[in-house]
């Protein structure tokens, strides 16, 4: 049966839609981050990258969440767009991957858990983070799914990052970018978005906080150099 690795954060979380979506069957293998278990070699065997999710389906092992979610669409044939909504989808999951996620995810740290106050770091990565939602706005406009006409891998993945737009947004957080709220309310009332919530609810995932849980998540802040 697949193995899903699993941290109830943003990018699991896509994986844990697509799963619920699909009601593909799958055992959870919960991966508590703050305690370090992304950096054991049990889990380095699994992810070189040393981050969730990843999920290993009988022994085809896959890691990164666009990885993941374009894997399990085309073995599974389902959340996919038709052919010449290809390239389409492809932009859209990798302007997800390399844009909105991570500096949406940049913008948190600098925001509430970098050690020192940092302005120029702050400014820089909520602008982008911004500027990335601007972008998804203008391309929703008239649109009720990311790409063409069906809810496909890209509304799952984008979903992902949507659900925490309040937190990396601040302030009126998604109503900011009216478009993106209106597709995410959509989005958000899905049964399957209640039942990817309540994966791993049974488990006790350590809060972060602590020295330790900060050397597990930031070990870069605690290299000499
Ligand atoms: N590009 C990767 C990013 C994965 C990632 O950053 N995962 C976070 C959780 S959302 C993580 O594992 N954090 C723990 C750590 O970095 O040690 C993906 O999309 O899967």
């Amino acid at each position: 049966m697949l193995k899903f690795y699993y941290h109830p954060t943003p990018n699991p979380l896509k994986v844990a839609l697509f799963l619920a979506e699909t009601d593909l069957p799958y055992e959870l293998v919960p991966v508590d981050t703050a305690k370090g278990v992304q950096h054991t070699p049990e889990f380095r065997a699994i992810n070189p990258n040393g981050k969730v999710p990843a999920i290993d389906d009988n022994g085809t092992l896959v890691f990164d969440s666009t990885a993941i979610l374009l894997y399990l669409s085309d073995k599974t044939g389902k959340l996919g767009v038709a052919a010449e909504e290809r390239g389409a989808l492809l932009s859209w999951l990798m302007f997800i991957a390399s844009g909105l996620g991570p500096f949406s995810g940049q913008s948190v740290h600098f925001h509430h858990s970098a050690p020192e106050d940092l302005p120029y770091a702050k400014n820089r990565y909520m602008r982008e983070a911004e500027r990335h939602y601007q972008v998804l706005n203008d391309h929703l406009k008239g649109r009720d799914f990311i790409v063409g006409d069906s809810y496909s891998i890209a509304d799952v993945s984008a979903w992902g990052w949507a659900i925490r737009g309040d937190r990396v947004l601040g302030g009126e957080g998604l109503k900011q970018y009216p478009e993106v709220a209106r597709w995410f309310e959509a989005v958000n009332a899905r049964p399957a978005v209640e039942k990817a919530q309540q994966i791993g609810k049974d488990e006790t995932f350590k809060t972060p906080g602590d020295e330790a849980s900060l050397r597990a998540l930031f070990p870069s802040n605690y290299v000499n150099v």
